[in-house]
Formats: structure tokens, sequence, C-alpha cells
């Protein structure tokens, strides 16, 4: 468990910076808690993408507590911001949660170009090994070259099988082959990676759309689930994603928030959870294998105030 936080602290430590680290100077000038005091944390968080809705609300509901509760020391400004992140951050569910009564559960891997899908997969793969799961693969980037190599590669790392198909193939067919493999076989998940698009690109969404309608033909589609991987170096650009393949494959059902480790915009993560009613289920804190991380909220908000 030590070494969990330990991981959050490492990948999440430009963002401390950002953020917690801009709050405790501003406390720490602040002769008195006072709406200068909140409002400079105000403009502390919307320019660590926090976002202004949870910017907003966040010191809203601080100045309240200041006159509430006749808070006086700036200091205990940095207590009251932190259970505010963290009620925004709160989830009761585990991310890595499968239904098992509808095995197989199909991760469909989606996002737009370099988010960190392929890369994503392969630690993902990892973790359901080492949680005992049987755990299979699918190659549906069959749009740029190379990119079944790629994800081949870390089938290797992870120890796990990847259904592949030559380049160029049609991405539902590979997917609606490893699903029956997966069906057949009786995996517990397949995670299905697909080629980065950009929503403008109208064919290519189409294209998600017809492996998502292949799929259905196998499972339910209730064991179908969308996951989409955000760079969380883009900041609040990730945001409109959400809503862009959500109009695409219908519904969302988890994101996985990347590359955390080399920005100091970690803050985005507040944002989501605040805008967006979509759960994060793993954030990216490093590009080893086993720096895929289940999204915890507790976790999250230590390792930026501890
Ligand atoms: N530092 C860091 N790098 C990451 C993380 N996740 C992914 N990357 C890097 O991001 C780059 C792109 O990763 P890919 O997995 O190839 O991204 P992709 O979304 O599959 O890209 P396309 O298939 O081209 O759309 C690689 O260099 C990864 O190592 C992370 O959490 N931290
Ligand atoms: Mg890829």
């Amino acid at each position: 468990m030590f070494k969990f936080l330990r991981n959050f602290k490492e990948g999440l430590s430009r963002t401390k910076d950002n953020l917690v680290g801009k709050v405790k100077e501003a406390v720490g000038l602040a002769a008195k808690v006072d709406d200068n005091l909140l409002d400079t944390i105000e403009q502390i968080l919307i320019e660590g993408d926090v976002g202004v809705a949870a910017a907003t609300r966040i010191t809203d509901n601080l100045k309240e507590k200041v006159a509430r509760e006749s808070i006086r020391d700036p200091n205990d400004i940095l207590a009251a911001l932190k259970s505010e992140i963290a009620a925004i951050l709160k989830s009761a569910r585990d991310p890595a949660h499968l239904d098992s009564s509808t095995s197989p559960e199909i991760w469909l891997i989606l996002g737009v170009n370099g988010t960190g899908k392929t890369t994503s997969v392969g630690k993902l793969a990892k973790f359901f090994r080492d949680q005992g799961k049987k755990t299979m693969i699918a190659a549906c980037d069959t749009f740029r070259a190379a990119a079944v190599d790629q994800l081949a590669i870390w089938a290797e790392r992870s120890g796990v099988e990847c259904i592949r198909a030559k380049d160029g193939s049609d991405p539902a067919a590979v997917a609606f082959d490893a699903a029956s493999a997966a069906k057949a076989r009786g995996f517990d998940i397949l995670l299905v990676d697909t080629a980065g698009r950009l929503h403008t690109k109208t064919h290519l969404m189409e294209e998600l759309k017809k492996i998502k309608r292949v799929l259905a033909k196998v499972v339910p589609e209730e064991a179908i689930k969308a996951k989409l991987i955000l760079d969380g170096t883009t900041g609040q650009n990730a945001l409109s994603q959400v809503k862009l393949f959500a109009d695409v494959v219908g519904k969302i059902d988890g994101l996985m928030v990347t590359k955390l480790d080399g920005t100091a915009k970690g803050g985005v993560v507040i944002a989501i959870a605040e805008e967006m009613s979509v759960p994060i289920d793993f954030v990216g804190l490093g590009e080893q294998i086993d720096d895929l991380k289940p999204f915890d909220a507790d976790t999250f908000v230590a390792a930026l105030f501890e």
C-alpha cells in the first residue's frame, strides 16, 4: 500500500508543485484568511487545470466554511482545500472490477492519436494477468504501420495472448475473431486496442461503431465497455474528447488519464471528476509496465497534499 502511494507521489510531483505548492506559498504569505487569499487560491486552481467549474465551487465552499467555522489561521485553509478536492474525486467503485456474469468483458480502448492507448493496453494486460484474470488482447489498429508489432511486444512483456491480423485488414474482423476466441476459451477480459482517431475523421468514427456492432454479435452489449484514453499533458483539451467519443459509441464507461508523470497539468483529473459523469478508472504515472494504476481518490489527494 505504501508503494502504491509512493507511485502516485512520484508521478504527481509536478502537479503537486503547481497546485498545492503554489497554494502553500500563498497561504505562507497571507497574514489572514480573507477573500483576497481565497481569490488567489481560485486563480491557482484555474491556472492548474482544475477547470473553472471545480475551482469556483471549491472556493465558494471554502468561503462558506471560513465564515461558518470562523477560520482565521491561513494554514487551516489547506486542510479544508484537501477535503474539498477529495469530495470531488470521491468514487466508491472499484475501477478494476469485472462483471463475471457477462464473461468475457470487452474493453474497447479509444482515443485520439498518441494518448497512450497501445501502451495502456499492454499495462492493463499485465495488471489483469497479475490479478489472475484470463486476459487476451486484440490488435485492431490495423491503420498505422507497426502498430500491431508494437502491441505484440507489449503482449509478450505482459505474458498474454494477442490476436492480430495483417496490416491493412479490417479491424472489425480482427475484433470479431478475438471476441469469439475469448468467449469460446473462457477468457475473463479482452482488451481491444484501436487506432488513434480525431472526431473529424468520419470514416474512422464509423469504423469504431462497426467494431462495437460486431463485438455485440459475440457478447451482450453490457459486456462491452468503451474506455477512453486521455492524455493528461493536454490539460483542459482532454475534456471535450469525452463528449465527442460518447457521441460516436453511445456512452463512455470509463476514462484513463495518462502521462500524469510528465506534466504539471494533473489538476485536469479534478476537472474531469467535476464536469464529466464518467468515472476515472486508471491513471498513467510513467512509461513502465506497472505504471498504470487503478485510480484511487484518497491516494491521489494524499499524493498531492502529504
Ligand atoms: N511518461 C508517460 N508516457 C506515457 C504514458 N502512457 C503512454 N506514454 C507514452 O506515450 C507515447 C504514445 O503511446 P502509445 O501507447 O503508442 O499511444 P497510442 O494512443 O497508442 O498512439 P496511436 O496508436 O498512434 O494513436 C509512448 O511513447 C508512450 O510511452 C504515461 O503514463 N507516462
Ligand atoms: Mg496505438
